[in-house]
């Protein structure tokens, strides 16, 4: 006999009642008069602040938590406890609150977290040898995302890189290093941040990326390295943003396959990137994890227009309900892949992918009703769970600021930068111009990565995800992750194509 509809409800009412365990409660709670629910709030009402969201006030440790005890359940429930005061509203760190009751973002404190970076390192950094280009991206962009002025690192960011950029093209980790795309990806984004892309040689960069380009479509990170998705979007990046030729150099190994062009079989290898499980792992058969489903979606995103690249390539529902599964509970932000943890980067490598889900299913039909977040199509996540899980869980407090992991983990530039980037996308509204051109006549350049349109949030926005204009982070390019400022100018300086230009 089939399962009826009432007797599945049924079967998870029974779970709800006897396997879920409600939250671990502060002392001062009590139940919420009108829904039954343990309220863990009090402490707010008694600073006359009501307002805690329903989705905080009935959570629970996760709707199936058994008593069975692992090494991940243990790990989740402790960070579910290291967390709740702060979702709460129990413990603010001393960080005042805005009129919500949430933290306010502390931009002061972040934006000089970043700067520090960028006028010198202590010894230790040195075992980040390899990852230079990261830390300029990160702390560049990172500012340029708190409206922060950047244009005087740029003689010094360029006078750095110059030795990291070999002659056969392509930018290494530190002087003396093979070039490599994640290396090309950040130098390249951090040299547009603060308006430095001359010192790049694209020619150069145009043959190197023809050596990386395989046969199947996909790219290797480096030459001989492993090929995976990371590639492909860094390199489509590359190509895209200084608009270098499509067609593949003549020294190019893959043109013995058969290939002329960059975009050649690359769609086909991102569909099999796709797992059973409607995840993006980084290579065929690879386990799934949340960021590369943005390398995906990206780098689709830059061949096309998402409604049309990403459903040809993908399955938009199963990824959708993929990724849907990675927002915590209870704390509200992103984990990377099953059974694992929240952590802030996350809010941009998987928040970073609704944007382009959301234009992938509205499409040019669809004309959404209105911008504001709370429209239907923007429901796919819960913005505001990922806004109070950034603002109460990750900010460092103290003079020094920082954005984290976690609680217990400690700043860096890396989860400073994607926990910006992850509330802009909580914050604003992105959407796709689905009637501008596709591709440059003159140059054959892929134009749909610069049709997206940025909002800002507006009041009724604020209001609804609890915060003031001061907690608000600029707009940042759903595809390249830089202000739309930056892209603009990279789009206006290589217009021309060519080689020099
Ligand atoms: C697991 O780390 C993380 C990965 C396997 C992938 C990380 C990839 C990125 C962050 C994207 C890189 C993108 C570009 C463009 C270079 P973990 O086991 O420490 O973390 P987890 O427990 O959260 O999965
Ligand atoms: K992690
Ligand atoms: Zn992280």
């Amino acid at each position: 006999m089939a399962i009826t509809d009432s007797a599945a409800d049924d079967t998870l009412d029974e779970l709800l009642r006897n396997k879920a365990r409600i939250i671990e409660l502060p002392d001062d709670n009590n139940e919420d008069e009108v829904t039954g629910v343990p309220f863990p709030g009090n402490h707010l009402r008694k600073n006359g602040i009501h307002h805690l969201p329903q989705w905080l006030q009935q959570t629970t440790i996760g709707l199936f938590h058994d008593d069975y005890n692992t090494v991940s359940s243990e790990a989740l429930d402790k960070t579910a406890a290291e967390c709740l005061p702060h979702l709460t509203g129990q413990d603010n760190q001393g960080i005042p609150l805005n009129r919500h009751g949430l933290p306010h973002l502390q931009r002061k404190q972040h934006a000089s977290f970043l700067h520090t970076p960028l006028k010198g390192l202590p010894a230790p950094y040195a075992a980040m040898d390899a990852s230079r280009p990261w830390l300029f991206y990160w702390c560049t962009a990172g500012l340029s995302f708190l409206r922060e002025d950047v244009s005087m690192y740029r003689e010094r960011l360029m006078e750095t890189v110059r030795p990291l950029q070999n002659k056969i093209g392509g930018f290494g980790g530190g002087h003396g290093q093979l070039s490599h795309c994640a290396c090309t990806y950040a130098t390249l984004l951090a040299l547009a941040t603060v308006g430095g892309l001359d010192v790049i040689d694209r020619e150069a960069m145009w043959h190197w990326l023809g050596t990386v380009k395989q046969a199947d479509g996909g790219f290797r990170m480096a030459i001989g390295a492993e090929e995976d998705i990371r590639g492909a979007y860094c390199a489509m990046t590359a190509i895209t943003l200084l608009n270098l030729p499509l067609e593949l150099p003549p020294d190019s190994p893959t043109r013995e396959a058969g290939l002329t062009h960059f975009t050649d079989r690359l769609g086909e290898w991102i569909s099999t990137c796709q797992s059973y499980e409607g995840g993006i792992s980084s290579a065929p058969n690879h386990e799934v994890h949340g960021a590369y489903a943005f390398c995906a979606l990206a780098c689709l995103c830059i061949l096309g227009p998402p409604h049309i690249t990403i459903p040809k390539y993908l399955d938009v529902d199963r990824l959708i309900r993929c990724l849907t599964t990675l927002q915590t509970n209870p704390e509200g932000g992103f984990a990377g892949r099953t059974n694992k943890l929240v952590d802030a980067c996350y809010s941009h490598w998987v928040g970073g992918c609704w944007a382009l889900l959301e234009a992938a299913v509205v499409g040019p039909h669809e004309a959404k009703q209105n911008g504001s977040v709370s429209s239907a199509e923007s429901r796919l996540w819960n913005r505001e769970a990922l806004v109070r899980y950034l603002l109460t869980c990750c900010q460092q407090p103290g003079p020094k600021g920082g954005m984290r992991d976690k609680p217990s983990a400690r700043p860096d530039g890396y989860h400073t930068c994607y926990s910006l980037s992850g509330l802009s996308a909580a914050q604003n509204q992105y959407t796709y111009n689905t009637t501008a051109s596709t591709t440059d006549r003159e140059t054959g350049r892929l134009l749909s990565a610069f049709n997206w349109k940025g909002e800002r949030a507006s009041e009724g926005d604020m209001k609804g995800l609890s915060v003031e204009r001061n907690d608000v982070v600029e707009l940042v390019h759903p595809v390249f992750v830089i202000r739309f400022e930056a892209v603009e100018e990279a789009r206006r300086k290589f217009a021309r194509g060519g080689f020099p230009v």
